[in-house]
C-alpha cells in the first residue's frame, strides 16, 4: 500500500483528520515515531515522565485509573497539567480507556464523569465489539464539545495568556466560562486552549534546527495542535490468544472508513490500509528491544502475562505500523530518557529504511 513508502511529511498532507495531520508533522519534525504508555502509579511520577520523556516522544499513552492521585480539578489537575507538558514538547496526549458500551453511556464516560477525558485526551480508543454505532456516538460527542470550546475561547480567552496567570486574578468565573452542560464547572477551557509563548524553549539540540521565529511558535517549529479530538479503533490486540477475529478487524476497518473526521486510525498489529485512499495512522503496542549488548535475532520473551512482543525493526518494517507504543521497555530502564532516545533511533531508523 502507498502509506507504507510515503514519508510521513507527505502523508500529513493528505490526512482527513486535523490531528492526524499534526502528528504526522509532529514526528516529521521530531524524528520520532515513539509512543510512551504511562503506566507508572502515581501521578507525580506521570508528570515526571511526561516531563523528561518528552523530546523523545510524539504521543503519550495514559490510563487515568491506574495512577494514584489523580487529580480531576479541570483546571490545575493531573489531565490539565499533562495538556501543559504536551504543549511544551509537542506530543498528544492517548488515553488508553478501550470504550465499549452503548453510544449514549459512552459518550457520557466520553466527555463528562470523574475524568472528563475529552477535555484532556486528544486521543483515545474504542472496542467496537457493542456495534460501530458508538464511533457515531463519539464523534458526535467530540463535535459537540468542539463548538462549544470555540465558542469559550472566542467569548472568555484573550489568545496567548499564559495559564498561571489566566484563572487567578481572585475572581469568581462561574458564568462565562461554565462548560455549557449545566454541571456548573467553570475554566475546563485551560486544558486545551491556544497558549502561545507561555512555556520556555526545551532544550534539546535535536530539536534546534527547525526552531521558527514567530508569535504562533512554541518552540523548535512545533505548532498550537488544533482544537480537535480524535479515536483510534481497537482493531488488533498484542495479547496471546486475542479473541478479536478477522471479522471484528474488518468491521474496524468499516467503521474508519465511514467515520473519516473523527477516526484518525487504529490499534492494530500490522497496517490495515488497503484502499487506495486509505491513511490512517497505526499505533502498536507489544514492543520490546533486546538490550544493547544482545543481539536483534527476532525473539522476545513475553511478560508471563499474555503480553507478546515484537522489535520495533519487526513492527514497523514488516508489519507496516506507524507509531511504536512502549512502556515497560522504556519505564523500568534505570535510566529511561536515555532508553527512549534508544527506542527512538530504533524506530526510526526502521522508518527511514521502509521509505527505501
Ligand atoms: N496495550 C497492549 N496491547 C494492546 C493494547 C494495549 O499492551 O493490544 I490495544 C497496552 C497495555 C499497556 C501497554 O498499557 O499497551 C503496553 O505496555 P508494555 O510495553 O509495558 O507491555
Amino acid at each position: 500500500h502507498p502509506t507504507l513508502t510515503a514519508p510521513y511529511a507527505e502523508r500529513a498532507d493528505h490526512a482527513v483528520h486535523p490531528l492526524t495531520s499534526y502528528l504526522f508533522r509532529l514526528m516529521d519534525l521530531k524524528e520520532s515515531n515513539l509512543c510512551l504508555s504511562a503506566d507508572v502509579q502515581t501521578a507525580r511520577e506521570l508528570l515526571f515522565m511526561a516531563d523528561k520523556l518528552g523530546p523523545s516522544i510524539v504521543v503519550l499513552k495514559t490510563h487515568y485509573d491506574l495512577i494514584a492521585g489523580w487529580d480531576y480539578n479541570p483546571q490545575t489537575g493531573t489531565g490539565a497539567k499533562l495538556a501543559a507538558l504536551a504543549r511544551k514538547h509537542g506530543f498528544l496526549i492517548f488515553e488508553d480507556r478501550k470504550f465499549v458500551d452503548i453510544g449514549k453511556t459512552v459518550q457520557m464516560q466520553y466527555t463528562a464523569g470523574t475524568a472528563r477525558i475529552i477535555d484532556w485526551a486528544h486521543i483515545t480508543n474504542a472496542n467496537i465489539h457493542a456495534g460501530k454505532d458508538m464511533v457515531r456516538a463519539m464523534a458526535e460527542a467530540a463535535a459537540r464539545w468542539k463548538e462549544r470550546i470555540h465558542y469559550e475561547v472566542k467569548t472568555s480567552v484573550s489568545v496567548g495568556t499564559p495559564v498561571s496567570e489566566r484563572f487567578d486574578d481572585g475572581e469568581e468565573h462561574g458564568d462565562e466560562h461554565s462548560s455549557g452542560d449545566g454541571d456548573g464547572r467553570k475554566g475546563s477551557i485551560v486544558s486545551i486552549t491556544t497558549v502561545t509563548q507561555s512555556f520556555e524553549p526545551v532544550d534539546s539540540p535535536r530539536l534546534s534546527k527547525s526552531t521558527t521565529e514567530g508569535d504562533e511558535v512554541l518552540f523548535a517549529g512545533i505548532e498550537e495542535p488544533p482544537a480537535d479530538r480524535g479515536l483510534l479503533l481497537l482493531a488488533q490486540m498484542s495479547s496471546k490468544g486475542c479473541l478479536m477475529d478477522k471479522e471484528y478487524t474488518q468491521a474496524c476497518v468499516e467503521a474508519a472508513r465511514e467515520n473519516r473526521s473523527f477516526v484518525m486510525g487504529y490499534v492494530a498489529q500490522e497496517s490495515l490500509n488497503t484502499a487506495p485512499n486509505d491513511n490512517f495512522i497505526h499505533m502498536t503496542p507489544g514492543c520490546k528491544l533486546p538490550p544493547p549488548d544482545e543481539e536483534e535475532n527476532g525473539e522476545i520473551e513475553g511478560d508471563g502475562l499474555g503480553q507478546q512482543y515484537n522489535t520495533p525493526a519487526k513492527l514497523i518494517g514488516v508489519c507496516g505500523t506507524d507509531i511504536v507504543i512502549v512502556g515497560r521497555g522504556i519505564i523500568n530502564n534505570g535510566d529511561p530518557p536515555s532508553e527512549a532516545e534508544r527506542y527512538r533511533k530504533k524506530a526510526w531508523k526502521a522508518y527511514l529504511a521502509r521509505l527505501e
